[in-house]
């Protein structure tokens, strides 16, 4: 959700203003007395006890991933995905930089919205977490034995990859959809010709295959606002669903020329005939620069590559590719029930929750039900795909999940509550306050053919007074509620970092014994890796200077380094020799202008730095490792440019022995 969408709902939208206002401002002391009774027992997790589910949070504009406990809602651990990340020196260090390339250079940072769990048969499998970039479109993979980010791939003829990555069924694909329709391939237009000029695409980018995530094909669009996505499933399996709003077109002040329309779109893809049609040579080569990152596996070093060249499918060269579904009013979410029936929509101004039926749907296309077709793409009646409106749910229907047990869960953002509704039936069985203005909602496994119904996350956008103030920006935050019963119940709240947008949870059991505890040493294929004492060292290459070491409990070798000279760029290569699970070490050098190094075990890291004055800087460890970290340091001597001091790296004896013993078996 955007900033102006939050201004538009909480104050300015017709008629639903003053409205908002009452519900934002529900006093906290309501607030207290709903979580009461058995509330904590139900979240509290003992000392040294494992929660039940990881839920992976979204970290908005942080760039990052959260992953939490639930139901305890303690952080595990920050993934970092798209923004460089001192804390681990992911995106500093020269191992990863690659990840971080695109067309437009080196990006630093991005702002993430939907993570996604990879699925086999419609379930999340634990394999992999996948999470869009919204600014510069690209979308990420997270290897979940790892927790890292392994592989960026960068969405071209793409401005806001905002309905991104939700994932097929079997994870063949994760799409990215523009938010912000362009002309493409982008060139320099008037605005004001955003009709003639601007388009959408729906990207589907081959996801099974880790490290060759590539662009499939793409779809082009009216230039429409492409806002969220989600793929059918069972009897649905092969389509997908993507609202858009600004069926108005406008190109300025969307947020009263884009809520003209009484009805907006769903587009409708059925992308196994998208599949068809690219493979009869229907799609267009189109030119299109885009770049895709990853991380081999056995060195742990990024690469980049440059691709050119896309394949555009246009709905007039593909019959049957895609249809719209009529929405009413600027629809945001859109959600496809446990058994791929039931297409539910979010009409972020709408009075109603829409549901279109995927059988109603087909009929509709065999009887040609169509009220017109723009651009190739055939409107459908609304009447005829509508299988029900939820009535009078409340105020700004978001996003929907549901649990698996025939109910339905939507964020309500205006009138800031959980409604549980009935699938099929349409009546408001349940709803719950939330604290404030809530977005997206979260069930494990809510969205998949599987939700494990137990839990609900809430995650608010305007919550400001949860906790304890921090200043002018106060903590974001999420709420546990317990879907268990009939009746909901807020359990917990618990901060969050940025902004979460969306999350996805599965149950731990899934990942939690099949982590990662350390990388073979004998398997590091990384051009600098030092296995032992006796290959560390210090050589020139002209101005470089390379040094190999080793990190151990407690000490660096070599740890005296002398030769070095103003002018010349170090390059520190640093591998951690521990074969054990949780012993990093890391690095840092006095001056540098880069974050420090971390080493997981068996890891070999590289920092550069480029020494401005002659002394003698230290560097140590910066992980506490053990009783005598803090005697794990070093010194690297500078002299001015030109001086005759001699190139060393101090050797041990023992490292010496162990030399002599290796020459002495090579004779
Ligand atoms: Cu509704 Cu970006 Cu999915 Cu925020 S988005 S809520
Ligand atoms: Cu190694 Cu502290």
């Amino acid at each position: 959700m955007n900033i102006s969408l939050k201004r538009s709902a909480v104050a300015g939208v017709a008629g639903l203003g003053v409205i908002a206002l009452i519900y934002a401002c529900t006093p906290r002391a309501t607030t207290r007395s709903l979580a009461v009774g058995d509330a904590a027992s139900k979240v509290y997790v003992a000392p040294g006890s494992y929660d039940e589910y990881y839920a992976f949070l979204s970290g908005g504009y942080s760039g990052q991933v959260a992953v939490y406990g639930l139901p305890s809602g303690r952080l595990l651990k920050v993934i970092p995905v798209f923004s460089q990340f001192p804390e681990d020196g992911y995106g500093y260090n020269e191992d990863t930089k690659p990840l971080f390339q695109t067309t437009y250079g080196f990006i630093p940072w991005d702002d993430s919205h939907h993570p996604e769990l990879s699925m086999t048969d419609g379930v999340p499998d634990g394999r992999w977490l996948f999470i869009n970039a919204n600014n510069t479109p690209r979308i990420a993979r997270i290897d979940l034995t790892r927790f890292e980010t392994d592989e960026i791939i960068q969405i071209p003829n793409s401005a806001g990859g905002h309905a991104s990555p939700f994932t097929t069924p079997d994870s063949k694909y994760v799409v990215s959809a523009t938010r912000f329709s362009v002309p493409v391939p982008n060139t320099d237009v008037p605005i004001d010709s955003y009709k003639q000029n601007f388009k959408g695409t729906l990207s589907f980018i081959t996801a099974d295959q880790p490290g060759k995530m590539d662009i499939a094909f793409q779809i082009l669009m009216p230039g429409y606002n492409y806002d969220l996505g989600h793929a059918g499933k069972g009897p649905s399996n092969g389509w997908f669903f993507f609202t858009s709003y600004n069926s108005e077109q406008a190109n300025t002040k969307l947020e009263e020329n884009a809520s003209q329309n009484d009805k907006d779109f769903i587009a409708a893809v059925n992308y196994k005939r998208a599949e068809e049609c690219v493979a009869q040579g229907k799609a267009k080569a189109a030119p299109a620069d885009y770049y895709h990152n990853w991380v081999d596996s056995a060195s742990r070093l990024a690469k980049s590559e440059k691709k050119t060249g896309v394949k555009l499918l246009s709905p007039s060269d593909c019959d049957g590719v895609v249809y719209y579904l009529p929405t009413p009013k600027s629809p945001h979410g859109v959600d496809v029930d446990p058994t791929g029936e039931y297409i539910v929509a979010g009409g972020k101004l709408a009075t109603v929750i829409p549901v279109h039926s995927f059988t109603k749907l087909q009929k509709a296309i065999a009887a040609k039900a169509f009220d017109k077709v723009i651009d190739g793409i055939p409107v459908l009646n609304y009447d005829a795909v509508m299988a029900g409106e939820v009535q009078k749910p409340g105020l700004g229907p978001l996003h929907t999940e549901f649990d698996g047990k025939g109910y339905a869960y939507t964020s309500m953002f205006i009138s800031s509550e959980v409604v549980k509704w009935k699938l099929g039936t349409w009546e408001v069985v349940d709803r719950i306050p939330t604290y404030y203005s809530i977005g997206h909602l979260m069930i494990p496994g809510g969205d998949s053919k599987h939700p494990w119904g137990k839990y609900l996350v809430a995650m608010n956008k305007i919550t400001k007074d949860r906790y304890l103030p921090t200043g002018p920006e106060m903590a974001q935050s999420a709420q546990l509620i317990d879907i268990s019963g009939d009746k909901m119940k807020l359990l917990l709240d618990f901060p969050t970092i940025g902004e979460p947008h969306y999350a996805q949870a599965l149950p731990a059991s899934l990942i939690k014994e099949k982590q990662v505890k350390y990388f073979q040493l004998t398997a590091n294929t990384n051009p600098w890796v030092t296995r032992a004492e006796s290959e560390g060292g210090i050589t020139r290459t002209g101005k470089r200077v390379d040094v190999k070491m080793i990190a151990i409990r407690s000490h660096f070798a070599p740890d005296n380094l002398e030769g070095v000279q103003v002018g010349d760029t170090v390059v520190f290569h640093v591998t951690n020799i521990e074969q054990d699970w949780d012993i990093l070490h890391g690095f840092a050098v006095l001056g540098m202008n880069t974050s420090e190094l971390i080493m997981q075990p068996g890891e070999t890291r590289s920092l550069t730095w480029v020494p401005k004055s002659p002394g003698v800087f230290p560097f140590y460890c910066t992980d506490f490792c053990s009783a005598l970290h803090q005697e794990m340091q070093g010194y690297i001597r500078v002299s001015p440019a030109g001086s005759n001091v001699k190139l060393v790296a101090n050797v041990s004896k023992k490292a010496q022995a162990q030399l002599a013993g290796d020459a002495a078996k090579q004779r």
